[in-house]
């Protein structure tokens, strides 16, 4: 029988899911864990938009394992992603930027996915409202890690293993995706078929198709660095910046564009194209941004979506994490754009 399509025929991220488990492209299981992700999110998302009413702006008083001062709403982030993972009951395994070492989740019964995520990207812009987001990709189960977790496996046996199968390179990521929460809250999501973005509809809470299979620019004269650490950059890195700032044959030199959060920064650049980077300098010998939940899910993404992800030399994706917050430099965005750097700093 001929199904008449509905003129007004929304796809909203659930229906989506369920669309790709039923192709086979993604497993039950898996279903479940993106449902849950999304969950936190949504819950998330209410979270910032409110944050001056209920008092969750600032540090929450603590340092995480970054060294870096935490805010409140890194904290209630990481709580939301953690229980909605853990209550999905299809995570064996997960690791956050905020968590000092991988925790395996007791309540796992079935496909014991690993989900590694930096709940809440960019939190220092939190205080004055501008964008963040929320970044994660999930690898296969990996059982071994879970083996007797009973009273007599000692628990640096078990945290050790559970390193070993967190630890994995990001050719090995079966999804990868961040939401952003900015003037619109928007999910962006592969699962190795393209990307898709979702846009929030606040009417009533479901993220709804807005693009689908998005190709990023071939090259763009937009640049996302902090310039600010010029001073401390090799020399070969200060001469492509210096030529970003050439007219050059089109007459125009590059547009810089700085927001100071990953997730924000890199959307616009897989839309308009372009370049982020987040280079090593004389004082972070190796960058800042972390490889294992930061540059190893947005390098999936963007290839999917046909860039490049690399740290100056090589594909991020190849990089095996030796441990779980392990920093890389990362250029990432226009296939051009990042050959360009990547020539310059060979
Ligand atoms: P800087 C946020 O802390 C973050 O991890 C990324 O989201 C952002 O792009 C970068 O660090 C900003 O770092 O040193 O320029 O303030």
């Amino acid at each position: 029988t001929s199904k008449k399509k509905s003129s007004y025929e929304i796809v909203t991220l659930t229906t989506w899911l369920l669309k790709q488990e039923q192709r086979g492209d993604i497993d039950g299981e898996m279903t479940i864990v993106l449902a849950s992700i999304s969950t936190a999110c949504k819950q998330i998302a209410s979270l910032v938009q409110r944050a001056p009413i209920s008092d969750l702006t600032g540090v929450q008083g603590a340092v995480n394992v970054q060294g870096e001062d935490q805010k409140k709403l890194d904290v209630v982030s990481n709580e939301v992603f953690s229980s909605c993972l853990k209550s999905s009951g299809r995570t064996g395994v997960i690791a956050s930027e905020e968590e000092d070492v991988p925790v395996a989740v007791e309540e796992s019964y079935s496909g014991n996915y690993i989900v590694v995520f930096d709940p809440l990207d960019g939190s220092s812009n939190i205080d004055a409202a501008v964008s963040t987001g929320s970044i994660f990709g999930i690898y296969s189960p990996n059982d071994e890690c879970l083996a007797d977790i009973g009273d007599d496996a000692t628990l640096d046996s078990v945290e050790q293993r559970c390193v070993v199968s967190v630890c994995q390179p990001g050719n090995n990521l079966l999804a990868a995706g961040y939401c952003m929460y900015s003037s619109s809250v928007i999910f962006v999501l592969t699962i190795g078929t393209g990307v898709y973005v979702f846009t929030l509809d606040p009417m009533y809470g479901e993220f709804v198709l807005t693009q689908e299979k998005v190709q990023i620019p071939k090259a763009g004269k937009i640049y996302a660095f902090n310039e600010g650490n010029y001073a401390m950059w090799d020399d070969k890195l200060k001469k492509y910046m210096d030529s970003l700032k050439e007219p050059g044959d089109s007459g125009k030199p590059y547009s810089a564009r700085y927001i100071g959060s990953l997730v924000g920064d890199f959307h616009r650049t897989l839309l308009y194209g372009g370049i982020y980077g987040y280079p090593r300098d004389k004082k972070s010998k190796n960058g800042k941004l972390r490889l294992l939940y930061e540059c190893a899910p947005m390098s999936f993404i963007v290839e999917q979506a046909g860039g490049k992800g690399s740290d100056g030399h090589q594909r991020i994706l190849d990089i095996t994490p030796t441990e779980i917050h392990q920093r890389v430099p990362l250029f990432i965005g226009s296939v051009e754009e990042v050959e360009k750097v990547e020539k310059f700093l060979a």
